[in-house]
């Protein structure tokens, strides 16, 4: 029974998988109905505003839904949000079981399991929780942070440089390691960067040829997408004629959001907008574009993640202020001696109390070693 548990359990993970990258700010969610050990419906959600997971796999079902076990990668919803609650409609479809992965901690959609208990049906939870946890830990971050998840991603040489004194920085990871960052940007959202990183390196900032090996439960690509782009330029010295701009692999208009400190020349301004650029003007603070400010805005605006693509300064600004939630570093073989360290304005007096780091990946990329990690404390 278990295993049986484990295995649709399992197909709702790799479901939910089909949407990453569309579905912020709501969560990846897959959901299989089982009736007589065989798969009667299954969906997930394709993105905020649109039905949820168990709302598909009960179209499908119809009748069949009836005496049925509904497998869910998180816990249905209890909530009239944008859509109505998932447990009146697994009730009123008369599914006699629901086993749930991960449960739910939005605190305005939780209850889902207890209102199905109380309807009589057999609820179960905790099984590949870890697993569902690690599939959605942006959504689960926002609930804790009240601010977007924000991944850092770096390509470093073996003496921890970003960039030559001169500031060329490519490459210094090989092809497989930029094909996997393409897989972050296709995950999160938004990608931030700061000017300095548009003036030197001019990055399109689009997905291209993406190896998704960062998702263990991804069968199949999902719709390749664009982030949002978005530029922290105090003093909006971003040229309109930066790469940025333009359209993107698939023909898609870029979408670019430029956070400007207050005061900013009105001319410089105007030009970004006239090259499509969406133009918000933030309080300053030690002179620069206030972070928190930044992250709230976006989050505001549905921006439930934020991959940040460097540089040094803009990288030792967010550790500084703990803002940093996961890493991505590519280390490469290569010494470079003078350079750009990895993060600038941050730093510690002695080794004990350098920020500790809770590795979750460690593989080769050919010979490159990728790491995941996460901030301790
Ligand atoms: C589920 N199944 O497939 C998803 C859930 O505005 P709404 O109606 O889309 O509700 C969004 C919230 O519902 C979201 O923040 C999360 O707590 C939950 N997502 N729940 O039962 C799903 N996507
Ligand atoms: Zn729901």
């Amino acid at each position: 029974m278990r295993d049986l548990d484990e295995r649709f359990l399992r197909r709702a993970l790799q479901l939910a998988e089909r949407a990453r990258g569309h579905t912020s700010p709501n969560p990846l969610v897959g959901a299989v109905l089982v009736r007589e050990g065989r798969i009667v419906g299954e969906g997930y959600h394709p993105r905020a505003g649109e039905p949820h997971a168990e709302v598909f796999a009960l179209r499908e079902a119809g009748e069949l839904a009836r005496g049925a076990t509904a497998y869910v990668s998180l816990e249905p919803c209890d909530h009239f949000g944008r859509t109505p609650p998932c447990s009146l409609a697994l009730l009123e479809a008369g599914v006699s079981r629901v086993v749930v992965a991960a449960r739910e901690e939005n605190p305005l959609a939780r209850g889902g399991l207890d209102r199905l208990r109380a309807g009589g049906v057999q609820v179960e939870a905790g099984l590949l929780e870890e697993e569902a946890r690690a599939q959605n830990e942006v959504f689960f971050t926002v609930q804790k942070k009240g601010l977007p998840f924000v991944l850092w991603k770096a390509a470093l040489t073996l003496d921890g440089k970003v960039a030559a004194p001169s500031g060329d920085a490519r490459w210094i990871s090989s092809e497989a390691s930029r094909r996997v960052a393409h897989a972050y940007r296709q995950w999160l959202p938004a990608v931030m960067v700061g000017v300095g990183t548009v003036l030197k390196d001019d990055p399109a900032l689009t997905v291209r040829h993406p190896d998704f090996r960062p998702f263990p439960h991804m069968l199949e690509p999902p719709p390749l997408r664009d982030p949002l782009k978005v530029v922290l330029d105090t003093e909006a010295r971003t040229p309109p004629t930066a790469r940025l701009f333009q359209r993107g692999p698939r023909g898609e208009p870029a979408r670019v959001l430029v956070f400007v400190g207050e005061g900013a020349s009105r001319a410089r301004v105007s030009a970004l907008e006239e090259a499509g650029a969406r133009v918000v003007a933030l309080p300053r603070e030690g002179g620069r574009v206030d972070l928190e400010r930044a992250l709230a805005f976006l989050l505001e605006e549905g921006v439930d993640g934020v991959l940040l693509e460097g540089g040094p300064r803009l990288a030792g600004a967010f550790l500084e202020r703990g803002l940093v939630d996961k890493l991505a570093l590519f280390l490469a073989p290569r010494i470079l001696g003078e350079g750009r360290g990895l993060a600038e304005g941050f730093g510690v007096e002695r080794v004990a109390e350098a920020l500790r780091l809770r590795l979750a990946r460690r593989e080769w990329l050919g010979e490159d070693l990728w790491l995941e990690a996460y901030p301790e404390g």
